[in-house]
């Protein structure tokens, strides 16, 4: 509707300039071309200066009423570190610029209408003047200069690289058409190397390249929002896998070309939580209204603000779909949102097809177990009248087939065995050995006893006192699965410890 009575409006606008044209030249037939010629420039010498300043107005207002959103004033002043630099040099270039806008507009409308054609009056006719000629040249150039050189002074503080010896963060977002997958370097704080020729859609779609060590405990974050601790310089590295995109994330002032085959990259220091930016909102009208139009009761719109990480390259028709989520948070909260998530070797490419260490016990599982059997050890001790957790099964200690040599393998769970030992010195174990019922019973026995003495020996020789280890043959008589199956029989032989927390050996 509202269109309709605009466009009405505009053809009617036009009708009536079209009759005013036919009116004028009608008069000028009677008056006499020239002074119809006067009246016209008179008026439109009159719409100049009511222009100059009607718009110089309508400049001013809207400067004041948008600068919070338009211009990242008020609440939207940088939350990084090197934000701050960044605002000050669009001041400052807001600042010059700002005094040209206004002179030029001021110039070229106030001349308009001052020097337009009036009766007897004659221009003057310069060709040429030199003092003009300069100040003209020189006075842009000066400024221009200036605005350049700061523009170059903050660059350099901006971009420089960190110092490999410093402490930073480094994380990986990799655009492509239309997301971004964003990388963590895991417990080891490294990020592996990537190959684009590793690229395979189904089960490495970054390119990981799985034999380098460090790429084994990367995390590939897949939900909508991923985490930075505040107050920790994150370096980015940038890249993209198709066309140009683009790291924008406005509220930092960080904004970085992701270009195929390029690495970029950009430094930055949240410093402020996305809670406290949500403070910092409240209290605008603008954003005291629900966030959800049509959940009047719902969140006000500072309370449901989140940082957004932007493709900011028009990248093609689901550009938009680029958007992400960035939460800052302190690194206490940082750290335990970290330690929940996967790496992405280990979850989905490790003990399959993809994965080409398929043969080799890797040094993360290996960090891994020592880990999960420590926890079992500590629980284990730290309840001294409760024995169902005083069982720790020896899951990764094997033996040849049929006889009691340890296989190598064997030693990682061995050295954790003894390191625990040498931790708790007051503690006693008793290693118990199991078969399936494969064979005869004696013989069973017979191997399973051997074979507790085997790992009673290894640990001797790691220096753990003889008197604090006792070697039990349990042969096919304890069973934990059935012996009908393979896995069952599996399961079956085994290598036990049990933690004999009152010393009773
Ligand atoms: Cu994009």
């Amino acid at each position: 509707m509202t269109t309709i009575v605009i466009i009405l409006i505009l053809i009617v606008a036009a009708v009536i300039l079209f009759q005013i044209g036919k009116l004028t030249e009608l008069a000028s037939k009677i008056r006499g071309e020239e002074e119809v010629e006067l009246k016209k420039n008179d008026r439109t010498a009159l719409y100049c200066l009511l222009f100059l300043i009607g718009f110089m107005i309508y400049c001013i207002w809207t400067g004041i009423i948008y600068k919070d959103i338009v211009l990242w004033y008020g609440p939207h002043t940088s939350a990084s570190e090197h934000g701050g630099l960044l605002d000050s040099l669009f001041n400052v270039t807001a600042f010059w610029t700002g005094i040209v806008f206004v002179l030029t507009h001021v110039l070229l409308f106030w001349f308009a209408f001052k020097y337009r054609k009036k009766k007897g009056v004659h221009q003057a006719f310069i060709t040429h003047n030199n003092t003009l000629e300069y100040v003209w040249t020189g006075i842009p150039a000066v400024v221009l200069v200036y605005l350049v050189a700061s523009g170059l002074v903050v660059w350099n503080e901006v971009m420089p690289d960190v110092d490999p010896n410093e402490d930073y963060l480094e994380i990986e977002a990799t655009g492509y058409q239309f997301a971004w997958d964003i990388r963590y370097p895991g417990p080891d704080g490294k990020l592996g190397t990537k190959n684009y020729k590793l690229i395979d859609l189904g089960s490495n779609s970054l390119g990981m390249d799985f034999t380098d060590e460090k790429t084994h405990d990367d995390i590939v974050i897949g939900t909508p929002e991923f985490l930075l601790p505040v107050g920790q310089k994150v370096r980015v590295r940038i890249t993209s896998k198709d066309v140009l995109h683009n790291f924008d994330l406005p509220h930092f002032r960080v904004k970085m070309d992701a270009i195929p085959g390029t690495p970029t990259y950009f430094i930055f220091t949240p410093t402020i939580t996305t809670e406290d930016y949500r403070k910092r909102l409240k209290g605008h009208p603008d954003w005291e209204v629900p966030a959800d139009e049509e959940e009047p009761d719902g969140l006000k719109r500072w309370e449901a603000f989140e940082y957004e990480l932007a493709c900011a390259e028009l990248c093609g028709k689901g550009h938009y779909s680029m958007k992400r989520i960035l939460r800052v948070v302190t690194q206490k909260e940082y750290d335990q949102w970290l330690a929940k998530q996967q790496s992405f070797y280990l979850t989905n490419v490790r003990n399959t097809v993809n994965d080409p260490n398929d043969a080799s016990l890797l040094k993360i599982e290996i960090a891994n177990r020592a880990d999960e059997f420590l926890a079992a050890v500590d629980q284990a001790i730290s309840t001294p009248d409760d024995v169902s957790d005083d069982l720790i099964n020896l899951e990764h200690v094997f033996y040849n087939t049929g006889s009691a040599e340890l296989k190598e393998v064997s030693e990682y769970e061995l050295d954790n065995v003894a390191s625990v030992l040498n931790k708790y010195k007051q503690v006693n174990v008793e290693l118990g050995g199991h078969t399936d019922n494969t064979g005869a019973a004696d013989a069973n026995q017979a191997l399973s006893q051997s074979r507790a003495e085997s790992v009673r020996n290894y640990l001797v020789n790691k220096g753990i006192s003889p008197e604090r280890l006792i070697a039990v043959g349990f042969g096919q008589n304890n069973p934990v699965d059935t012996n009908d199956t393979d896995e069952g029989r599996q399961n079956n032989r085994r290598t036990e410890m049990r933690i004999l927390t009152n010393n009773n050996l």
